[in-house]
């Protein structure tokens, strides 16, 4: 496997096409591939390629370079990469090559990366304008101002350099944010796979085993079924543990009367997929865990089935906060006016986080929400865009405001929602989230 299986090399290009499509006449821009990380001495961590980068190319190695020029007439597509070499082939992997590059992944032309900084300050000689992801890699800044510097330094040759750098990075996070159906068949697959690992984490929780134990079983089934890594890192939190937004030092036993909380996704691909459930370690929700259990996924449920195009967080927050406050002050955990209580945002105090975030090649992926001076969420909502919805309660063992029967209780419940024409399309099909389905089960493993 040389190319990218899942898809089709014409549609990198596609990318490619609609981006020169959005750059001026006598431009170039320049996308960077990862690189690899040192995880110790000379160990590396797995290698994460850039999104924006793979998103426009396919290409998976590491330190590569896209040059996309886009003069008067004709426009070219150019891929800087790792060239063929025996030796570290046999100690570290192979390579593909620009030869092999070419012809695979479509690019006008290839070369090597010793070719590269020979050829840049060609590139960018009588350009006006240069476009790229700055400020986030600053080895590539830098490398960016030795190469203006060379053209610069040929003056009196009458060569020019850009004059102007535009960060382009909002292009292509906006064309990430729609989905195509090559994209969201490996979302549905990512979810399919991370669905059955909550399962299996379902069936395989007891009391006495270790945190890590359920995330050993997420990772299994992950992998076995394609997702070789996580798409980050796994939370499984017991009791309390909940209560810490991102805990992943999944070290502590599971308890009895305790619920266990499991944010997870496998990586398929490239795309993430973003799951919470939270159930209960002996099998059986307690009173009190069902309240707040069952006051979430009235929240959740509402916010899915508001989706459609047009909508948007800032309608689907304000509905959930109705419901939560609505529920608390049932609960008596909040008490008050109910209005008051809406305008002062009171439910905040225990959904202490946004209520999503869009989903794809990062697990909170790019795009612009459109964020006013509210703080309120006001995009709207258009078929192609996939997003989280993860309402949660959380009431830590400290806090002494309530009554002591719900602390310690911490509740997310999180799915991955498609936005269609009709409405919506729910990916996260395959993990129980009723409390009906998730003690049935329990009860069956
Ligand atoms: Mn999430």
């Amino acid at each position: 496997m040389i190319a990218n299986t899942l898809i089709a090399q014409s549609e990198f290009i596609g990318r490619r096409e609609s981006f020169f499509a959005k750059m001026p006449i006598n431009s170039l821009a320049l996308f960077a591939a990862g690189k690899e990380v040192t995880r110790s001495n000379d160990t590396e961590f797995p290698f994460c390629q850039n999104k924006n980068f793979y998103y426009l190319t396919g290409f998976n190695e590491p330190d590569a370079l896209l040059v996309l020029v886009k003069g008067n007439e004709k426009q070219e597509a150019i891929l800087f990469c790792r060239e063929k070499d025996p030796l570290q082939e046999v100690w570290h992997g192979r390579r593909i090559g620009p030869e092999l590059a070419q012809t695979e992944f479509g690019f006008d032309q290839c070369f090597t990366l010793a070719e590269r900084d020979a050829l840049l300050p060609q590139y960018l000689e009588g350009k006006a304008e240069l476009h790229y992801c700055h400020g986030v890699d600053a080895a590539l800044d830098q490398q960016v101002l030795v190469w203006l510097s060379v053209v610069k330094s040929q003056a009196k040759q009458g060569k020019t350099a850009p004059t102007n750098i535009v960060d382009c990075a909002p292009v292509v996070h906006e064309m990430r944010l729609l989905k195509s159906d090559a994209e969201l068949d490996i979302m549905r697959q990512a979810n399919r796979i991370s669905g059955a690992a909550h399962q299996r984490a379902m069936e395989k929780t007891a009391i006495g085993k270790f945190e890590y134990q359920i995330e050993a079983e997420l990772l299994h089934e992950f992998a076995r079924n394609g997702a070789r890594h996580p798409a980050y890192a796994s939370i499984v939190a017991g009791g309390d543990n909940a209560n810490i937004l991102h805990y992943t030092d999944n070290g502590d036993t599971l308890k009895d009367n305790e619920l266990l909380l499991i944010d997870a996704g496998g990586e398929l691909a490239g795309y993430a997929a973003d799951i919470t459930r939270t159930f209960p370690v002996n099998g059986r929700f307690s009173e009190e865990q069902k309240h707040i259990y069952q006051l979430v996924l009235q929240a959740q449920e509402v916010a899915i089935n508001a989706i459609k195009p047009g909508a948007t967080f800032a309608e689907l927050n304000a509905a959930v906060c109705e419901v939560l406050t609505g529920g608390l002050l049932e609960l008596g955990i909040l008490s008050g006016d109910f209005k008051q209580l809406i305008a002062e945002k009171a439910c905040k105090k225990y959904f202490i986080h946004g209520l999503g975030h869009w989903l794809g090649l990062d697990v909170h992926d790019v795009g612009d929400y459109q964020i006013d001076e509210e703080r309120q969420q006001r995009r709207k909502f258009e078929p192609g865009m996939v997003m989280t919805i993860e309402p949660g309660l959380y009431i830590p063992l400290t806090d002494t405001q309530v009554d002591e029967k719900w602390r310690g209780i911490g509740v997310r419940i999180e799915d991955n929602i498609l936005v269609t024409e009709q409405g919506f399309e729910n990916l996260t099909v395959n993990v129980p989230k009723s409390i009906e389905e998730i003690e049935a089960l329990m009860a069956n493993s």
